[in-house]
């Protein structure tokens, strides 16, 4: 399989980022060609993305991964903005693209509806998030399930072309990791998002305390609607458990709470543990990375690799629509 997935450098990598992708972008890295970025023209949309701090994040970002267990060696790690051939695919793209698809995005009413000025990049993120996919002929993505919607209008902007152009582009297929919908400990009926605020999501290289004090605080007993056997809070707790622990250690926990034993001080004090061993590794491999003077080389041996796909499929989309 050709497998392309994305991030955007936007601050701090968090639970749900590592288990809803991060976690299968290393796993498959077994067996497949995978192709990551760091979708930096993403980040613009963003109103409060200060330049300095997006030079900043993109390379604290690429040191996160590989902290993760991507190797650049074996997998092309990139850029988005080194190679803007993501950009003119785009444009191609979006002229087969229907507007009132791109009305229905959740994501964009989401955050529409959260700022006073919205940009048109935001309205227009789907299509580039389709063209950085399809640019590499994609066949699947791993991604979180917040993605899944956009996914759809990836296949369906290449069913389009395909139909009017001829059949150039993959219909990519999602990849759904057990840790796909992880929630805010703050607030389990959103996402674990960092636009909601440092409360709302938990970060990989976070301080211990931090960590520590926000599984303590994580919200349990509230929406818990009649016939439900568990509120959304107590849900996100066993589902994170369920990443970082042993089955019998979610067995017993999970049996103590059919029976109405379960203390969640208790839960959250087995989560917060089994969680640091899992983290552990990834913090350790990271503070030694911190020292690594030859990111922007890396990531630009990667983008090398990224263009030389990239401009023959863009040549291709390009004579397609009689640009050549
Ligand atoms: N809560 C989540 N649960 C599972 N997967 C998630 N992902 C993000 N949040 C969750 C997945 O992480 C990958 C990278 O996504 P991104 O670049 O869109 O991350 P992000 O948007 O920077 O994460 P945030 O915190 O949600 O940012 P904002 O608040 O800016 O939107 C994707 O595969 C995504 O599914």
């Amino acid at each position: 399989m050709r497998i392309f997935s994305g991030i955007q450098p936007t601050g701090v990598l968090h639970l749900g980022n590592y288990f809803g992708a991060i976690r299968q972008w290393v796993e498959l890295q077994e067996g497949n060609e995978c192709i990551y970025c760091i979708v930096d023209y993403h980040a613009l949309t963003n109103e409060d993305t200060e330049p300095d701090e997006l030079r900043r994040a993109r390379r604290e970002l690429a040191l996160d991964l590989i902290a993760c267990g991507i190797d650049p060696e074996r997998t092309i790690l990139f850029v988005q903005s080194d190679v803007p051939e993501h950009t003119e695919l785009c444009w191609i793209l979006g002229c087969v693209t229907s507007y009132g698809d791109l009305t229905r995005m959740t994501q964009f009413k989401q955050k529409a509806a959260e700022r006073e000025f919205v940009n048109g990049g935001l309205f227009y993120y789907p299509v580039l998030q389709a063209a950085d996919i399809l640019l590499y002929l994609a066949d699947h993505v791993p991604v979180g399930e917040d993605q899944l919607q956009h996914l759809e209008l990836a296949r369906r902007i290449a069913r389009r072309f395909n139909y009017r152009f001829g059949r150039l582009f993959p219909e990519p297929q999602p990849i759904l990791g057990k840790g796909a919908r992880i929630m805010s400990l703050a607030d389990p009926d959103r996402k674990m998002s960092k636009s909601y605020g440092p409360e709302h999501y938990v970060g990989l290289m976070e301080p211990e305390d931090s960590i520590r004090k926000k599984i303590r605080s994580a919200v349990t007993d509230i929406g818990l609607t009649p016939g439900q056997e568990m509120s959304p809070g107590v849900a996100n707790l066993f589902t994170i458990l369920e990443l970082v622990a042993p089955q019998e250690v979610v067995e017993e926990l999970r049996r103590e709470h059919r029976e109405g034993k379960l203390l969640y001080k208790h839960l959250k004090e087995v989560l917060y543990e089994h969680l640091m061993k899992t983290l552990a590794p990834i913090r350790e491999r990271r503070a030694e990375l911190a020292a690594r003077e030859d990111i922007d080389e890396v990531l630009a041996a990667g983008a090398d690799r990224a263009r030389k796909i990239a401009r023959e499929v863009l040549g291709e989309a390009r004579a397609r629509v009689g640009l050549d």
